[in-house]
């Protein structure tokens, strides 16, 4: 598939803007800030595809991105302490819009800071795509920023974390080395058959 073909199609602001489609979905979640729009363009080798920002909790939309006939599906970043209770309802009404649509979402994406590991609403977000029957694999980011031992405890300690699932796919990734980039396009591929 030729990721550098991706082209923006639509953002949505609430559950009411979602649009029907069939098409199949990849989806990005994980906390706010862990670089989920980064990941995006560097998948589709672009820089300014998604909005990407120092400030968390930049993407409060779900913006969809349209590439060799499947879409990537950003979602807007989970937990960001400051993100007043209003906005967190906003958040959990349109991810719930979103999963509960009927719509064609193949394979999501669980984004984690390598520096930071796996927290409670990570797992929270994993048992709700697992409650779902909904197939994922977790991607380590910002891979360049820790020593390659630390990385190895860190990708060892997340298989632990997740060994209540069997298969779990644990991939490292950074979006300013390309460390991943290629095993994440080659599942991204292989689930969606394209
Ligand atoms: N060093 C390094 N920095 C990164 C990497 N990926 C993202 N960043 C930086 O992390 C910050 C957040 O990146 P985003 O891609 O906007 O993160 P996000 O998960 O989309 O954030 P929200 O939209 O707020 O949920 C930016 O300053 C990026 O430049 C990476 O692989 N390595
Ligand atoms: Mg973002």
């Amino acid at each position: 598939m030729n990721f550098s073909n991706a082209s923006f199609l639509k953002s949505c602001y609430l559950e009411n803007q979602l649009f029907l489609s069939n098409k199949k979905e990849v989806v990005f979640v994980g906390r706010s800030n862990v670089g989920k729009s980064s990941l995006i363009n560097r998948l589709c080798g672009r820089k300014k595809l998604a909005r990407v920002s120092n400030v968390p909790g930049k993407t409060i939309s779900i913006n969809f991105y349209s590439v060799g006939g499947i879409y990537l599906v950003d979602f807007p970043g989970y937990g960001f302490a400051k993100i007043a209770k209003c906005k967190r309802k906003l958040w959990d009404n349109l991810a719930q819009g979103y999963f509960s649509s009927k719509r064609n979402i193949v394979f999501c994406v669980v984004v984690i800071d390598c520096r930071r590991g796996c927290k409670e609403l990570d797992f929270d977000m994993v048992r709700y795509l697992v409650y779902n029957k909904l197939y994922f694999v977790v991607v380590l980011s910002k891979a360049d920023k820790l020593k390659n031992s630390e990385l190895q405890a860190v990708f060892e300690a997340t298989k632990k974390d997740f060994s209540f699932l069997k298969n779990l796919q644990v991939i490292l990734f950074s979006s300013k080395t390309g460390q991943g980039e290629n095993e994440l396009r080659q599942v991204i591929e292989r689930v969606c058959d394209v």
